[in-house]
């Protein structure tokens, strides 16, 4: 809880901070807050992840001191790991040797830290950052608010999702008052993508079908629509999003190809369908609304499996 967490940073000087592979918004906004919180006590973070920081987050004050890196060669005096649901989940050798603080908003998480602090009511990790930074008694900086501000951003949907509170506006509130500026920052999230990005979209938003209720839609990039792109991997990110801005559309499927015959698949729903069961089916996982999967076969044959999984999802709902 926090106040262990409090007691841990007062008492100890050396620490590192990581977060899942492929971070986002949250786990990287959160993970750099905490870093410029620990520089204003004037103790010795690192912030260390397996895979490099996405293009639309190099921005972030502190996001050029990230180390990339598969393995944890060193001890620390405690080892924050942030956003995980588990201890493999940030793709670190030897994290287990660490001393762990496992910090994160999802109820769904395993106590797997020494000491463990999550708050599902948080509508984001970088919440319960801020909640930290003022039972540490520090006064927020420009680059504290500024990571704070994308972990709430991002995680909410720019403040569209279900998880925003009166609490989110608060404290989005107090950091703009500390220096962030909103529109700077919605800039380089929203404003700065590579062309290939968006060359990728539109070849993508070809490939979108729906089945004959309207209800679910799905959108497919295959290997050579990367390359026609000239896309880079992380920019099929988000893709899968312009199919649920549909209407009448409850639960969508984006299918990605990571080899030939090889998909990787993302799942996302709207109110009370729960795509993560259809996950589990291809022994996947995630969240009611978000969750993912893999499988492997022609595109045709995997994608009526996957189709006829979330169709069984949105009749569910209807019958109850
Ligand atoms: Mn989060």
């Amino acid at each position: 809880m926090l106040s262990q967490v409090v007691e841990l940073i007062e008492s100890k000087h050396r620490f590192m901070i990581t977060a899942h592979v492929r971070p986002d918004g949250d786990s990287l906004g959160s993970s750099l807050a905490l870093y410029w919180i620990l520089v204003a006590l004037g103790k010795d973070p690192v912030v260390i992840m397996r895979d490099r920081v996405p293009h639309a987050y190099r921005s972030l004050p502190g996001a050029a001191s990230v180390l990339t890196m598969p393995e944890v060669t060193e001890m620390y005096d405690g080892a924050f790991v942030i956003e995980c649901s588990d201890i493999d989940r940030p793709g670190l050798l030897g994290l287990e040797r660490q001393h762990v603080i496992n910090i994160d908003h999802h109820s769904t998480t395993a106590l797997f830290g020494n000491v463990n602090w999550i708050d599902a009511t948080a509508s984001a990790v970088g919440e319960m950052i801020y909640n930290l930074c003022k039972a540490l008694g520090v006064t927020p900086t420009k680059e504290i608010a500024t990571c704070t501000y994308t972990a709430l951003l991002t995680d909410t949907g720019s403040f569209q999702f279900s998880n925003t509170t009166e609490r989110t506006f608060k404290i989005a509130s107090e950091l703009v008052r500390r220096g962030v500026e909103p529109a700077s920052v919605s800039q380089a999230l929203y404003y700065s993508y590579p062309y290939g990005k968006i060359k990728l979209l539109g070849l993508a938003l070809s490939t979108l079908e729906h089945d004959a209720s309207g209800q679910i839609a799905w959108i497919r990039v295959t290997r050579e629509a990367m390359d026609l792109a000239g896309a880079a991997e992380e920019d099929a990110d988000g893709i899968v999003n312009y199919a649920l801005s549909i209407g009448d559309v409850k639960a969508v499927a984006f299918f990605k190809e990571v080899e030939d015959c090889s998909w990787r698949i993302s799942l996302r729903s709207k109110n009370r369908i729960n795509v993560a069961k259809v996950a589990e089916q291809f022994g996947g996982g995630g969240h009611k609304n978000a969750a993912g999967c893999s499988a492997d076969g022609d595109y045709d044959v995997v994608c009526d499996r996957v189709i006829s999984g979330l169709k069984d999802a949105v009749l569910g709902v209807a019958a109850v």
